[in-house]
């Protein structure tokens, strides 16, 4: 046992009537919901790099956080997952994610950091022997180390491409030994600063075939795991490859991966694009590549990604009711890719941060899943596409022509009659909810 987390015990579900700061309002994880307990919906991961190594940096200032397992040894590396585990315990953490960077120090080439990282998944296996605490999903950081600043299977130096490889080689050889149940890959920096020195096509190319060994190499070791990518328009690249849902949804048809790699979804990456979170779900499930999200919360007005906990239900609630509507999980989950506030430095912030996290999900899927089973947007949604049920309308969508169509437009004088779509309506009955 470490002292870090002081008296703190494990987080209990109160109800919302409770008034301690320090338990759950919203998430009961055996509550049954739809035939299944919270926290099989839910799938809450604590995300290793903004929780125990990120020392709350920002662009102007550095390390506010001083935690006693910084350092470049092996016993801090074991000290930071003896308190990450002690954290998982008192939140009741089904799951963890991590990158090798996370949980390892560096080590002075590639050899000596692969054992560290080995040394380190040992420390981690023995101590899920005696917890409840599984792995979402492993992934290997390819952008912070200076030799990935131009990229890791981008890179114009086809020695980065090699070493980004082996990197995630030892990665996916990390997760297949924790019986991880997912591994992702964000292209952090597979992007360009500037178009005046970059091949694209060959950038591109070269992505898809590292994409495309991974998927081998998937199959050779039998990780039976999903294989994520993760879209994210820009930060810290200019531009990035994996833009969006429906950008890397075109990588992976035209490099022959479809059906093969889902979709990591991230809130703040959504915002980024320009979009909503549930647009980013609802494109990944219309092309049946939905995978699993990173739930965390952008600024709306920063314009960079500022990684909070999420804090907002409405929103919540529609991210999880497109998950629903897609049937919910499998192997993915709800991962907190979101980082304390730079001020928030006690133990007990970050405590408070993943239970409040953990309890604006609850809230938010508990309003979805009470919108699903009502089945009013269900309902909506077949009447506005009822016509489409027609046989002359089934026949439009195989084997009409547009000359068998306008034949069929003038002998039946066809004239469409404008309907409501409805939207106020929906909105209020959305708020009914929430
Ligand atoms: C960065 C980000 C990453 C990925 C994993 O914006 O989201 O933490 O989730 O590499
Ligand atoms: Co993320």
């Amino acid at each position: 046992m470490t002292d870090f987390f002081g008296d703190i015990t494990r987080i209990e579900y109160e109800g919302q009537d409770g008034n301690s700061a320090l338990s759950f309002k919203h998430y009961n994880a055996d509550e049954m919901v739809m035939g299944k307990p919270m926290r099989d919906h839910l799938r809450f991961a604590v995300a290793y790099w903004h929780s125990f190594a990120w020392p709350g940096t920002d662009p102007f200032g550095g390390e506010t956080f001083q935690r006693p397992w910084f350092g470049d040894t092996m016993d801090h590396a074991r000290h930071k997952a003896d308190v990450a585990f002690e954290m998982f315990d008192i939140l009741g953490a089904p799951f963890f994610c991590f990158h090798d960077a996370d949980v390892r120090p560096e080590g002075a080439d590639f050899a000596e950091s692969t054992r560290n990282l080995n040394e380190i998944v040992d420390y981690f296996a023995a101590k899920m022997e005696n917890c409840d605490t599984r792995l979402l999903w492993g992934t290997a950081n390819l952008f912070s180390n200076r030799r990935f600043m131009a990229g890791a299977a981008t890179n114009p130096d086809p020695d980065v491409f090699a070493y980004s490889a082996a990197t995630v080689k030892t990665c996916m050889d990390a997760t297949h030994k924790l019986r991880g149940e997912n591994y992702v890959l964000w292209g952090g920096r597979e992007g360009y600063e500037t178009l005046l020195n970059t091949d694209m096509r060959a950038e591109m190319d070269h992505m898809g075939r590292f994409l495309n060994m991974v998927f081998e190499y998937k199959h050779k070791i039998g990780f039976k795991g999903a294989i994520l990518m993760e879209p994210k328009p820009q930060e810290p690249s200019k531009h990035q490859y994996d833009y969006d849902a429906a950008t890397c949804y075109s990588f992976l048809q035209k490099y022959g991966l479809e059906g093969e790699v889902k979709l990591n979804l991230e809130q703040g990456h959504a915002i980024l694009a320009g979009h909503s979170f549930e647009h980013e779900i609802a494109v990944a499930v219309a092309n049946d590549v939905f995978g699993s999200i990173d739930m965390n919360r952008n600024d709306y007005q920063s314009g960079w990604d500022t990684d909070q906990f999420p804090n907002n239900v409405p929103e919540v609630a529609l991210a999880y009711y497109h998950i629903l509507n897609a049937g919910g999980f499998t192997s993915g989950g709800t991962n907190f890719d979101a980082k304390l506030r730079r001020q928030s430095l006690d133990p007990v912030d970050l405590i408070a941060a993943h239970v409040g996290g953990m309890d604006i999900c609850a809230r938010g899927f508990k309003a979805a899943a009470a919108m699903m089973m009502d089945g009013g947007l269900a309902t909506a949604q077949a009447t506005r596409y009822a016509g489409w049920k027609t046989p002359d309308a089934q026949e439009m969508l195989s084997g009409a022509s547009l000359e068998s169509i306008t034949e069929r437009v003038l002998r039946d004088n066809i004239n469409p009659v404008p309907s409501s779509g409805r939207q106020e309506i929906l909105e209020n009955y959305v708020n009914r909810f929430v």
